[in-house]
C-alpha cells in the first residue's frame, strides 16, 4: 500500500508513516467511541481503503463518560488484529495493516482496512442467555425467532450457539430480527446463510480459545460486507470487549447477571455514585480509571498470551512519548 498512491498528499515523502495527519482525512463515520476516515480512493464504492480509529472513550449504560481510559483504544485494536489473524481460515477479513499507512499520532489504535459494501444487518452470536436475549427469552421463550429450551436461567450456556441478527439502527437500539427478515434485508438468502454459518464458526472458535484463558465469551457481534469482487469479508472490529460480552470464568454462576470483564469497576462506581444512568455520564475518578485500564490490559494479555507492551512495540508506539516512535519496529 504505497503512500505515493494517496493522491491527496502529492508532496509527502515515500515513507508511509509520514504521509499524513489525521486532520487531512475525510471523516466518513463516527460512533460513540471510534471514528472512520477515508484513505485512498475517496468515494462510496468498495475497493478503496479506510482508517478505523479506536478512541480511549468508554460508555456505560449507553452514555459516554467525559474521562478517557488510557490505552483502551490500543487494547481493542490489538485484540481485533489478534482475532483477524487467527480466524482468516474461517472467513476473509478487511484488515490491511496496523502499521503501513497509519499516521504516527494514531499508531496502535488504528487500522488500515479495505472498504466494503456493508451488509445492513448486525450479526450477533450468543452462546449464553443474557442481556436483550434474556429479556426476549423471558417474554417469549425465543430469541430472533429461535425457540429455546424451557427453564433456562439467566446467564446459562445454550446447548449450541445461536445466530440472532438485528437491524442496524441509526439512533437508539438495534431490533432483533429473525433469519428470514435478515435474509430479506440482505436480498440474498444463500449469502445470509453463509454469513450466519461464518458468524457461528467465528464465535465457537473464539469462545473455545477464550475459555482456555479463563474468560467466557458470552456473545459477540460481527459485521460483514462484500468487497469489489463480491466476495464475503468480515469487517469492523472483531471480538473486542466493546463488540462482545467477556466475563471472568472464575466466579461465573448461573442464575444472575455476570460482571463485565472490563467495565464492571466503572458500572459499580457509577451505580454507587447515584448517577441515574441518563446522559451526561459523570467523570470517572482516577482510581476507577486505573483499575479499568488494568482490566483492559489484562484482557489483552490473557486472550493473546503476550504482554500488551509487545503490541505497542510492534505498532511503534511503545512508551507513547514524543520521541518514542522514532526507530521503533515497523512490523505487524
Ligand atoms: C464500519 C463504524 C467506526 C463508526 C461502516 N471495511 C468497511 N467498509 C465500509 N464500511 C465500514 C467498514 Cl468496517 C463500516 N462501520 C461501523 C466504525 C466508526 C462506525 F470506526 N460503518
Amino acid at each position: 500500500m504505497a503512500s505515493a498512491e494517496h493522491g491527496r498528499d502529492a508532496s509527502a515523502s515515500d515513507r508511509v508513516t509520514a504521509v499524513t495527519t489525521l486532520a487531512d482525512l475525510p471523516l466518513i463515520a463516527s460512533g460513540k467511541v471510534r471514528e472512520m476516515y477515508a484513505l485512498e480512493k475517496p468515494g462510496e464504492e468498495p475497493g478503496g481503503s479506510l482508517l478505523m480509529v479506536a478512541s480511549d472513550r468508554i460508555s456505560t449504560y449507553d452514555a459516554v463518560h467525559p474521562t478517557p481510559i488510557p490505552d483502551k483504544g490500543r487494547v481493542l485494536t490489538g485484540l481485533s488484529v489478534f482475532w483477524f489473524r487467527k480466524t482468516g481460515h474461517i472467513v476473509a477479513n478487511h484488515l490491511i495493516s496496523a502499521t503501513d499507512g497509519v499516521p504516527d499520532s494514531e499508531r496502535g489504535r488504528a487500522l488500515v482496512v479495505r472498504r466494503l459494501g456493508m451488509l445492513p444487518v448486525e450479526c450477533v452470536v450468543r452462546g449464553y442467555i443474557t442481556g436483550s436475549g434474556w429479556k426476549d427469552y423471558q417474554a417469549s421463550g425465543s430469541v430472533s425467532g429461535i425457540e429455546l429450551p424451557a427453564g433456562l436461567r439467566e446467564s446459562e450456556q445454550l446447548p449450541d450457539p445461536i445466530f440472532t441478527p438485528s437491524t442496524k439502527a441509526d439512533v437508539g437500539h438495534d431490533e432483533a430480527i429473525d433469519f428470514e427478515r435478515a435474509a430479506a434485508l440482505v436480498g440474498d438468502r444463500e449469502l445470509m446463510a453463509r454469513v450466519a454459518d461464518a458468524a457461528v464458526e467465528l464465535y465457537s472458535f473464539a469462545a473455545e480459545h477464550a475459555r482456555a484463558a479463563g474468560v467466557i465469551l458470552a456473545d459477540t457481534k460481527f459485521e460483514f460486507g462484500l468487497d469489489e469482487h463480491g466476495q464475503l469479508v468480515l469487517g469492523d472490529e472483531v471480538l473486542t470487549p466493546d463488540s462482545s460480552r467477556y466475563w471472568p470464568a472464575d466466579g461465573y454462576e448461573v442464575g444472575r447477571s455476570q460482571p463485565s470483564f472490563d467495565k464492571q469497576y466503572v458500572r459499580d462506581w457509577a451505580t454507587a455514585s447515584g448517577w441515574d444512568r441518563k446522559p451526561p455520564a459523570p467523570p470517572i475518578p482516577q482510581d476507577v480509571v486505573a483499575g479499568t485500564r488494568a482490566r483492559y490490559i489484562e484482557a489483552y494479555e490473557r486472550i493473546t498470551g503476550e504482554p500488551f507492551a509487545a503490541w505497542l512495540a510492534r505498532t511503534g508506539c511503545a512508551g507513547d512519548g514524543p520521541a518514542a516512535a522514532s526507530g521503533s519496529p515497523d512490523a505487524t
